[in-house]
């Protein structure tokens, strides 16, 4: 299988009721591991830039404005079909359809505030890690 890295954010929900590290453990269970991670507080222009695919949609302004609504934390996870598997590992997008033992499901408070992203591809894992990361900001 093939070693990947993808990229994740720990959204401002999950910063503000403490639980980066409870999220980051169920990547390390999961065998992924954290292999870059910064916490920052998000600009509007860079989370309009980072959702940008969905600027036609009903939601992009409240999306943005969560966002940036407190710190985040941007991380790279590397392992076996880390972009994948770290989609596994987080649950759908609304908590409500998550399956039992994901992310979503345990923590994410609406559709919106669901504590984590995750890039759904190569192609985007690798523009969104080159977005937040020099490549000597990764230690594998
Ligand atoms: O890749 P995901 O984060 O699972 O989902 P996505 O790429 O379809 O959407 C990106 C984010 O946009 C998602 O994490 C939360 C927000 N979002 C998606 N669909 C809705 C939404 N927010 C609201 N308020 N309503 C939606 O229907």
């Amino acid at each position: 299988m093939a070693i990947e890295r993808t990229f994740s954010i720990l959204k401002p929900d999950a910063t503000r009721r403490n639980l980066t590290g409870k999220i980051n453990a169920k990547f390390e269970e999961a065998g992924l591991r954290i292999v870059a991670s910064r916490r920052l507080q998000l600009s509007r222009a860079q989370a309009e830039t980072f959702y940008g695919a969905h600027s036609a949609r009903g939601f992009f302004q409240d999306l943005v404005a969560f966002m940036i609504s407190g710190p985040v934390v941007v991380q790279v996870l590397e392992g076996e079909n880390a972009i994948a598997r770290n989609r596994e590992i987080m649950g759908a997008t609304n908590p409500a359809n998550a399956d039992a033992g994901t992310i979503r499901k345990e923590f994410a408070e609406s559709i919106e505030a669901n504590s984590v992203h995750g890039s759904d591809s190569p192609e985007a894992a690798a523009a969104e890690i080159a977005y937040f990361f020099a490549g000597t900001d990764i230690v594998g």
